[in-house]
């Protein structure tokens, strides 16, 4: 490999960084007041990002970013300030990524307006949600001794009803108070495979974990960001490590390591979130148990000390293997090849920690649920 290979190389992985830094996903969210659009966009950020329950309406679209995903709270459509025949030029719905039409009963004129304009005319991807299904089946269950299953079925049949396009598998039925349950996991993987290339690897970094599908998605966005830091600190990276003889930039894994906590939600706001909405999971001495595990486990690499702990841990292992493959090159190019190879056992070994932790949270969740 000559300079020249390694400064494309250099250029290529700066430059998807870059734009993955840059994506952003926009989602836009379609539902009357009260079906659970505000309390859906918490659920799949896994933050408190928009405010629920409030009585306050708005006649206007309103944004919430979290992670690169940017949700918008569209107004209703057919209203005097938003007439149909405008309302996709004037709220500009062909820049959006994906839709949510969330309706926590029926689908409404305007609802099926939209998605064949949307889906059917212009193949925007569509999500049609139907939320609040725990609500339902505690009510067809009290009122008409209807099972879980047979309520899901009324439900579904009753949305399938206004769409002739539709079938059982493009209704979501989800409770945005329960994501681990029903359909909200598996809605979360359609938007994401709905997404190409570097939006779709944005909007899997960027949505809560709520399945262990999720986690090996995240692991895979994890691996890639890894290889990008890791070209990264070889190119940057000829500082020298106190008590090493090898040259990375501790700051480099500092910016990787807080990224990859947040890919796996772990944050003290998504633990939070958590807390607030999974009821009695404080009162477990399991959560807290993982909750201090990974307090500790945050604060630990927080700090440049804390890396270089473990970098010289590793440390003598990796300059051997490495040495004898860069021999033919010398100073610098030796010094970014440890480098390189430095941060990527690094990364690699931080990310499975992170995606264990992120696990451990989610069986707790799930236990919970
Ligand atoms: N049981 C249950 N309650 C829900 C669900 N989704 C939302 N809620 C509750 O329904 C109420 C309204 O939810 P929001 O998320 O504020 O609804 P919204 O669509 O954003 O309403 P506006 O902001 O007024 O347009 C809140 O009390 C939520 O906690 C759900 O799936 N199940
Ligand atoms: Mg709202």
């Amino acid at each position: 490999m000559s300079i020249e290979d390694i400064n494309d190389l250099i250029k290529e992985a700066k430059e998807k960084q870059k734009a993955f830094d840059e994506a952003t996903v926009k989602c836009g969210i379609i539902g009357l007041s009260g079906s659970g659009k505000s309390s859906l966009i918490n659920a799949i950020a896994g933050e408190r990002i928009a405010p629920v329950g409030s009585t306050e309406q708005t006649m206007e679209a309103q944004s919430f970013l979290h992670a690169g995903i940017e949700f918008v709270d569209l107004p209703g459509c057919g209203t005097e300030k938003w007439p149909q025949s405008t309302y996709i030029q004037d709220l500009e719905l062909e820049e959006y990524d994906c839709f949510i039409i969330v309706t926590s009963n029926r689908l409404y004129e305007s609802d099926i307006y939209l998605h064949d304009e949307m889906a059917t005319k212009r193949t925007k991807p569509c999500f049609i949600v139907r939320n609040k299904i725990d609500i339902a089946i505690q009510d067809e269950q009290h009122d008409n001794d209807l099972t879980e299953n047979e309520t899901i079925l009324k439900v579904t049949n009753n949305i399938i009803e206004s769409i002739s396009s539709l079938n059982k598998g493009s209704i979501y039925l989800t409770s945005a108070r329960q994501p681990t349950k029903w359909d909200f996991p598996k809605l979360l993987g359609d938007i994401s495979d709905s997404q190409e290339g570097v939006k779709q690897e944005k909007f899997i970094a960027g949505m809560a974990v709520w399945s262990k599908e999720a986690i090996e998605k995240k692991r895979k966005i994890g691996l890639k960001i890894v290889s990008w830091f890791a070209v990264t600190s070889a190119a940057n990276g000829l500082n020298p490590v106190p008590g090493l003889d090898v040259a990375v930039d501790a700051g480099v894994l500092l910016s990787m390591v807080k990224k990859i906590n947040e890919i796996f939600g772990l944050t003290e706001e998504q633990l939070s979130y958590i807390e607030k909405t999974t009821p009695g999971i404080t009162d477990t001495p399991e959560f807290n148990g993982i909750k201090q595990g990974i307090i500790k486990f945050i604060a630990k690499y927080a700090a440049v000390e804390g890396i270089l702990i473990v970098l010289r841990r590793m440390g003598t292992k990796v300059v051997i293997k490495n040495t004898t493959k860069f021999l033919p090159f010398v100073g610098q190019l030796v010094s970014a090849g440890i480098g390189y190879k430095m941060t990527t056992s690094f990364g690699e070994t931080y990310l499975d920690e992170a995606a264990e932790k992120s696990e451990l949270l989610l069986l707790e969740v799930l236990s919970n649920g």
